[in-house]
Protein backbone atom coordinates (compact mmCIF):
# COMPACT_ATOMS: atom_id res chain seq x y z
CA UNK A 1 0.00 0.00 0.00
CA UNK A 2 2.57 2.50 0.71
CA UNK A 3 5.08 1.60 -2.04
CA UNK A 4 1.79 2.02 -3.86
CA UNK A 5 1.27 5.37 -2.72
CA UNK A 6 4.78 6.51 -3.23
CA UNK A 7 4.79 5.43 -6.76
CA UNK A 8 1.81 7.43 -7.28
CA UNK A 9 3.16 10.42 -5.48
CA UNK A 10 6.33 10.07 -7.75
CA UNK A 11 4.74 9.65 -10.93
CA UNK A 12 2.31 12.84 -10.02
CA UNK A 13 5.87 14.67 -9.10
CA UNK A 14 6.91 13.38 -13.20
CA UNK A 15 3.77 14.49 -14.26
CA UNK A 16 4.56 17.86 -13.08
CA UNK A 17 1.29 18.02 -11.20
CA UNK A 18 1.25 20.17 -8.16
CA UNK A 19 1.26 18.39 -4.59
CA UNK A 20 -1.60 19.82 -2.49
CA UNK A 21 -1.61 20.05 1.68
CA UNK A 22 -4.15 17.35 1.64
CA UNK A 23 -2.66 14.87 -0.71
CA UNK A 24 -0.88 12.13 0.27
CA UNK A 25 2.65 12.50 0.56
CA UNK A 26 6.20 11.00 2.00
CA UNK A 27 7.19 12.08 5.45
CA UNK A 28 10.31 12.61 4.39
CA UNK A 29 9.12 14.95 1.40
CA UNK A 30 6.92 17.10 4.05
CA UNK A 31 9.84 17.66 6.66
CA UNK A 32 12.30 18.23 3.72
CA UNK A 33 9.88 20.73 2.97
CA UNK A 34 8.45 22.32 6.29
CA UNK A 35 12.74 22.60 6.66
CA UNK A 36 13.05 24.42 3.55
CA UNK A 37 10.35 26.94 3.71
CA UNK A 38 10.68 27.89 7.10
CA UNK A 39 14.37 28.50 6.68
CA UNK A 40 13.30 30.41 3.43
CA UNK A 41 10.49 32.16 5.61
CA UNK A 42 13.65 33.33 8.70
CA UNK A 43 15.51 34.12 6.07
CA UNK A 44 13.00 36.85 4.94
CA UNK A 45 12.28 38.32 8.18
CA UNK A 46 15.98 38.27 9.52
CA UNK A 47 16.64 40.04 6.40
CA UNK A 48 14.74 43.38 7.35
CA UNK A 49 17.19 43.94 10.10
CA UNK A 50 20.47 45.06 7.97
CA UNK A 51 18.51 47.75 6.09
CA UNK A 52 15.80 48.38 8.53
CA UNK A 53 19.14 49.46 10.00
CA UNK A 54 19.18 52.47 7.70
CA UNK A 55 15.81 53.51 7.44
CA UNK A 56 16.06 56.58 9.72
CA UNK A 57 19.91 56.96 7.79
CA UNK A 58 18.16 57.55 3.95
CA UNK A 59 19.58 60.41 2.30
CA UNK A 60 16.44 61.36 0.93
CA UNK A 61 12.43 61.22 0.98
CA UNK A 62 12.32 59.96 -1.77
CA UNK A 63 15.17 56.76 -0.70
CA UNK A 64 13.13 56.49 2.64
CA UNK A 65 9.89 55.49 1.44
CA UNK A 66 11.23 53.32 -1.17
CA UNK A 67 13.50 51.84 1.51
CA UNK A 68 11.04 51.38 3.96
CA UNK A 69 8.56 49.94 1.74
CA UNK A 70 11.40 47.07 0.74
CA UNK A 71 11.98 46.23 4.19
CA UNK A 72 8.12 45.95 4.55
CA UNK A 73 7.62 43.87 1.31
CA UNK A 74 10.59 41.38 3.13
CA UNK A 75 8.59 40.76 6.25
CA UNK A 76 5.21 40.29 4.12
CA UNK A 77 7.00 37.00 2.53
CA UNK A 78 8.14 35.81 5.66
CA UNK A 79 4.48 35.84 6.72
CA UNK A 80 3.15 34.05 3.21
CA UNK A 81 6.26 31.64 3.86
CA UNK A 82 5.34 30.53 7.54
CA UNK A 83 1.68 30.38 6.40
CA UNK A 84 2.55 28.00 3.76
CA UNK A 85 5.00 25.89 5.75
CA UNK A 86 1.92 25.68 8.01
CA UNK A 87 0.06 24.24 5.54
CA UNK A 88 2.13 20.93 6.05
CA UNK A 89 1.03 20.86 9.60
CA UNK A 90 3.72 22.87 11.42
CA UNK A 91 2.71 25.74 13.85
CA UNK A 92 4.29 29.52 13.58
CA UNK A 93 5.23 29.07 17.17
CA UNK A 94 7.35 26.03 16.72
CA UNK A 95 8.86 27.63 13.76
CA UNK A 96 9.64 30.76 15.41
CA UNK A 97 11.04 28.81 18.39
CA UNK A 98 13.26 26.49 16.16
CA UNK A 99 14.58 29.93 14.97
CA UNK A 100 14.84 31.23 18.54
CA UNK A 101 17.25 28.83 19.45
CA UNK A 102 19.40 28.22 16.88
CA UNK A 103 18.05 25.09 15.25
CA UNK A 104 16.38 26.71 11.92
CA UNK A 105 18.91 28.46 9.87
CA UNK A 106 18.48 31.20 7.77
CA UNK A 107 20.36 32.90 4.80
CA UNK A 108 23.90 33.47 5.96
CA UNK A 109 24.08 37.00 3.65
CA UNK A 110 22.45 38.36 7.30
CA UNK A 111 24.93 38.06 9.65
CA UNK A 112 26.99 40.37 7.56
CA UNK A 113 26.55 43.87 8.71
CA UNK A 114 25.26 46.91 6.66
CA UNK A 115 27.90 49.39 7.24
CA UNK A 116 27.54 51.99 4.65
CA UNK A 117 24.26 53.85 2.54
CA UNK A 118 25.88 51.57 -0.21
CA UNK A 119 25.42 48.90 1.64
CA UNK A 120 21.96 49.04 0.96
CA UNK A 121 22.09 49.23 -2.78
CA UNK A 122 24.60 46.37 -2.77
CA UNK A 123 22.12 44.17 -0.71
CA UNK A 124 19.08 45.72 -3.43
CA UNK A 125 20.84 44.40 -6.48
CA UNK A 126 22.64 41.39 -5.03
CA UNK A 127 21.24 39.64 -2.47
CA UNK A 128 17.77 39.82 -3.84
CA UNK A 129 19.03 39.53 -7.56
CA UNK A 130 20.62 36.26 -5.87
CA UNK A 131 17.03 35.43 -4.47
CA UNK A 132 15.19 35.83 -7.65
CA UNK A 133 17.58 33.60 -9.60
CA UNK A 134 16.94 31.11 -6.85
CA UNK A 135 12.73 32.15 -6.61
CA UNK A 136 12.42 32.11 -10.25
CA UNK A 137 13.30 28.45 -10.41
CA UNK A 138 11.33 27.50 -6.94
CA UNK A 139 8.08 29.16 -8.88
CA UNK A 140 8.11 25.65 -10.41
CA UNK A 141 8.27 23.81 -7.40
CA UNK A 142 6.52 20.56 -6.41
CA UNK A 143 4.35 21.64 -3.71
CA UNK A 144 1.46 23.90 -4.80
CA UNK A 145 1.35 26.35 -1.82
CA UNK A 146 4.72 26.99 -2.31
CA UNK A 147 5.07 27.32 -6.09
CA UNK A 148 2.08 30.01 -5.79
CA UNK A 149 3.53 32.33 -3.13
CA UNK A 150 6.92 32.47 -5.29
CA UNK A 151 5.06 33.69 -7.87
CA UNK A 152 4.40 36.79 -5.78
CA UNK A 153 7.62 37.21 -4.01
CA UNK A 154 9.12 37.23 -7.48
CA UNK A 155 7.12 40.10 -8.68
CA UNK A 156 8.30 42.26 -5.17
CA UNK A 157 11.82 40.61 -5.47
CA UNK A 158 12.39 41.97 -8.85
CA UNK A 159 11.47 45.72 -7.80
CA UNK A 160 13.83 45.23 -4.79
CA UNK A 161 16.90 44.12 -7.38
CA UNK A 162 16.11 47.16 -9.57
CA UNK A 163 16.29 49.93 -7.01
CA UNK A 164 19.30 48.53 -5.31
CA UNK A 165 21.04 48.78 -8.71
CA UNK A 166 19.57 52.22 -9.20
CA UNK A 167 21.07 53.23 -5.76
CA UNK A 168 24.44 51.70 -7.02
CA UNK A 169 24.25 53.36 -10.34
CA UNK A 170 23.67 56.91 -8.79
CA UNK A 171 26.72 56.32 -6.72
CA UNK A 172 28.84 55.49 -9.30
CA UNK A 173 27.83 58.83 -11.12
CA UNK A 174 28.67 60.22 -8.42
CA UNK A 175 31.34 61.84 -6.49
CA UNK A 176 34.65 60.03 -6.34
CA UNK A 177 33.98 59.38 -2.69
CA UNK A 178 30.37 57.79 -3.54
CA UNK A 179 31.70 55.30 -6.40
CA UNK A 180 34.50 54.29 -3.78
CA UNK A 181 31.72 53.54 -0.90
CA UNK A 182 29.41 51.54 -4.02
CA UNK A 183 32.93 49.72 -4.84
CA UNK A 184 33.32 49.08 -1.15
CA UNK A 185 30.19 47.71 -0.74
CA UNK A 186 30.24 45.52 -3.91
CA UNK A 187 34.18 44.08 -2.55
CA UNK A 188 31.94 42.94 0.61
CA UNK A 189 28.78 41.48 -0.24
CA UNK A 190 29.97 39.75 -3.52
CA UNK A 191 31.32 36.67 -1.97
CA UNK A 192 28.44 35.92 0.15
CA UNK A 193 25.56 36.60 -2.10
CA UNK A 194 27.59 33.62 -3.72
CA UNK A 195 27.47 31.80 -0.87
CA UNK A 196 23.22 32.19 -0.64
CA UNK A 197 23.13 29.50 -3.01
CA UNK A 198 24.56 27.07 -0.72
CA UNK A 199 27.49 24.23 -0.53
CA UNK A 200 28.59 23.20 -4.19
CA UNK A 201 26.42 20.05 -5.59
CA UNK A 202 28.67 17.35 -4.16
CA UNK A 203 28.62 18.59 -0.39
CA UNK A 204 24.74 19.55 -0.72
CA UNK A 205 23.03 17.05 1.59
CA UNK A 206 19.58 17.69 0.56
CA UNK A 207 19.67 18.60 -3.49
CA UNK A 208 19.78 14.92 -4.26
CA UNK A 209 16.10 13.94 -2.80
CA UNK A 210 14.52 17.58 -3.07
CA UNK A 211 15.66 17.29 -7.13
CA UNK A 212 13.96 13.83 -7.18
CA UNK A 213 10.82 15.68 -5.47
CA UNK A 214 11.39 18.25 -7.66
CA UNK A 215 10.95 20.99 -4.48
CA UNK A 216 14.40 22.09 -5.89
CA UNK A 217 14.35 22.68 -10.13
CA UNK A 218 17.71 23.35 -10.39
CA UNK A 219 21.06 22.50 -8.35
CA UNK A 220 22.75 25.06 -6.49
CA UNK A 221 25.97 25.22 -8.73
CA UNK A 222 23.62 25.41 -12.23
CA UNK A 223 22.03 28.80 -10.42
CA UNK A 224 25.71 30.40 -8.98
CA UNK A 225 26.69 29.80 -11.91
CA UNK A 226 23.86 31.84 -13.42
CA UNK A 227 24.10 34.44 -10.78
CA UNK A 228 27.88 34.90 -11.65
CA UNK A 229 27.01 35.45 -15.12
CA UNK A 230 24.82 37.78 -14.87
CA UNK A 231 26.18 39.96 -12.39
CA UNK A 232 29.57 40.29 -14.47
CA UNK A 233 28.21 42.45 -17.14
CA UNK A 234 26.01 44.46 -14.57
CA UNK A 235 29.65 45.24 -12.44
CA UNK A 236 30.94 46.39 -15.85
CA UNK A 237 28.13 48.77 -16.49
CA UNK A 238 28.16 50.21 -12.96
CA UNK A 239 32.46 51.17 -14.11
CA UNK A 240 33.74 49.36 -11.17
CA UNK A 241 36.12 46.56 -10.52
CA UNK A 242 35.03 42.97 -10.22
CA UNK A 243 35.83 41.50 -6.91
CA UNK A 244 36.92 38.22 -8.28
CA UNK A 245 40.83 39.45 -9.63
CA UNK A 246 40.72 35.59 -11.35
CA UNK A 247 37.13 35.71 -13.29
CA UNK A 248 37.66 35.00 -16.79
CA UNK A 249 35.18 34.20 -19.82
CA UNK A 250 35.27 30.27 -20.74
CA UNK A 251 34.11 30.57 -24.19
CA UNK A 252 33.61 26.65 -24.62
CA UNK A 253 31.66 26.69 -21.81
CA UNK A 254 30.01 29.97 -22.78
CA UNK A 255 30.45 30.98 -18.83
CA UNK A 256 32.89 32.84 -16.53
CA UNK A 257 34.65 31.19 -13.90
CA UNK A 258 36.42 32.80 -11.03
CA UNK A 259 37.97 32.15 -7.77
CA UNK A 260 36.47 29.18 -5.19
CA UNK A 261 34.89 30.97 -2.47
CA UNK A 262 35.68 30.33 1.08
CA UNK A 263 33.85 27.54 2.21
CA UNK A 264 35.45 27.86 5.90
CA UNK A 265 33.96 31.07 6.16
CA UNK A 266 30.47 29.73 5.10
CA UNK A 267 30.44 27.13 7.47
CA UNK A 268 31.51 29.37 10.20
CA UNK A 269 28.74 31.83 9.77
CA UNK A 270 26.25 28.98 9.30
CA UNK A 271 26.79 27.75 12.49
CA UNK A 272 26.33 30.64 14.21
CA UNK A 273 30.18 32.21 14.32
CA UNK A 274 29.33 34.84 11.86
CA UNK A 275 29.81 38.72 12.67
CA UNK A 276 26.03 39.43 13.24
CA UNK A 277 24.58 36.15 14.46
CA UNK A 278 24.27 36.61 18.01
CA UNK A 279 22.99 40.21 17.31
CA UNK A 280 19.87 39.37 14.72
CA UNK A 281 19.10 36.26 16.70
CA UNK A 282 18.91 38.92 20.26
CA UNK A 283 17.02 41.59 17.94
CA UNK A 284 14.19 39.36 16.95
CA UNK A 285 13.72 37.80 20.18
CA UNK A 286 13.47 41.33 21.68
CA UNK A 287 11.08 42.24 19.17
CA UNK A 288 9.18 39.16 19.53
CA UNK A 289 8.93 39.65 23.05
CA UNK A 290 7.53 43.35 23.12
CA UNK A 291 4.98 42.44 20.41
CA UNK A 292 3.42 39.70 22.88
CA UNK A 293 0.86 41.36 23.86
CA UNK A 294 -0.28 41.94 20.29
CA UNK A 295 -0.64 38.30 20.05
CA UNK A 296 -2.44 38.21 23.03
CA UNK A 297 -5.06 40.61 22.12
CA UNK A 298 -5.56 39.01 19.05
CA UNK A 299 -6.27 35.89 20.46
CA UNK A 300 -8.83 37.32 23.36
CA UNK A 301 -10.30 39.78 20.45
CA UNK A 302 -10.92 36.31 18.19
CA UNK A 303 -12.57 34.59 21.37
CA UNK A 304 -14.71 37.48 22.22
CA UNK A 305 -16.00 37.20 18.39
CA UNK A 306 -16.39 33.70 18.80
CA UNK A 307 -18.18 33.83 22.11
CA UNK A 308 -20.84 36.76 20.50
CA UNK A 309 -21.74 34.55 17.67
CA UNK A 310 -22.08 31.81 19.74
N1 LIG B 1 22.74 30.13 4.41
O1 LIG B 1 21.86 20.54 1.31
P1 LIG B 1 21.93 22.02 1.13
C1 LIG B 1 16.20 36.62 0.46
C2 LIG B 1 22.28 25.07 4.75
S1 LIG B 1 15.64 35.06 0.62
C3 LIG B 1 22.39 29.39 5.48
O2 LIG B 1 22.46 22.49 -0.18
P2 LIG B 1 19.29 22.95 0.49
C4 LIG B 1 15.21 37.73 0.29
C5 LIG B 1 21.01 24.33 4.39
O3 LIG B 1 19.88 24.97 4.91
C6 LIG B 1 17.12 34.11 0.88
N2 LIG B 1 22.28 28.04 5.41
O4 LIG B 1 20.51 22.67 1.45
C7 LIG B 1 15.73 38.96 0.93
C8 LIG B 1 21.29 22.98 5.00
O5 LIG B 1 21.16 23.05 6.41
P3 LIG B 1 20.08 22.13 7.24
C9 LIG B 1 16.79 32.76 1.30
C10 LIG B 1 22.53 27.47 4.22
O6 LIG B 1 18.16 23.37 1.31
C11 LIG B 1 16.63 39.77 0.26
C12 LIG B 1 22.79 22.81 4.76
O7 LIG B 1 23.32 24.12 4.62
N3 LIG B 1 16.34 31.98 0.18
O8 LIG B 1 17.35 36.77 0.48
C13 LIG B 1 22.89 28.19 3.08
O9 LIG B 1 19.10 21.81 -0.46
C14 LIG B 1 17.10 40.94 0.86
C15 LIG B 1 23.11 21.96 3.54
O10 LIG B 1 22.82 22.65 2.30
C16 LIG B 1 15.89 30.74 0.34
O11 LIG B 1 15.83 30.25 1.44
C17 LIG B 1 22.99 29.58 3.21
N4 LIG B 1 23.38 30.36 2.19
O12 LIG B 1 19.80 24.19 -0.42
C18 LIG B 1 15.29 39.31 2.19
C19 LIG B 1 15.43 30.03 -0.90
N5 LIG B 1 23.09 27.33 2.06
O13 LIG B 1 18.72 22.59 6.82
C20 LIG B 1 15.75 40.49 2.78
C21 LIG B 1 14.89 28.66 -0.60
C22 LIG B 1 22.86 26.10 2.56
O14 LIG B 1 20.35 20.72 6.84
C23 LIG B 1 16.66 41.30 2.11
N6 LIG B 1 15.92 27.74 -0.20
N7 LIG B 1 22.54 26.18 3.85
O15 LIG B 1 20.35 22.43 8.68
C24 LIG B 1 16.73 27.06 -1.05
O16 LIG B 1 16.63 27.21 -2.27
C25 LIG B 1 17.69 26.06 -0.48
O17 LIG B 1 17.29 25.80 0.86
C26 LIG B 1 19.19 26.52 -0.51
C27 LIG B 1 20.05 25.44 0.18
C28 LIG B 1 19.65 26.67 -1.95
C29 LIG B 1 19.37 27.84 0.25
Amino acid sequence: MALDQEQNFQAKIDAEDKIEPKDWMPEAYRKNLIRQISQHAHSEVIGMQPEGNWITRAPSLRRKAVLLAKVQDEGGHGLYLYSTAETLGITREEMINALQDGSAKYASIFNYPAQTWADVGAIGWLVDGAAIVNQVSLQRTSYGPYSRSMVRICKEESFHQRQGYELMLTLCRGSEAQKAMAQDALNRFYWPSLMMFGPHDSESAHSASSMKWKIKRETNDYLRQKFIDQTAPQIEFLGLEHPDKNLIWNEERGHFEGSELDWDEFKRVIHGDGHCNRQRVQHHIKAHEEGAWVREALVRYKQKKKLKAA
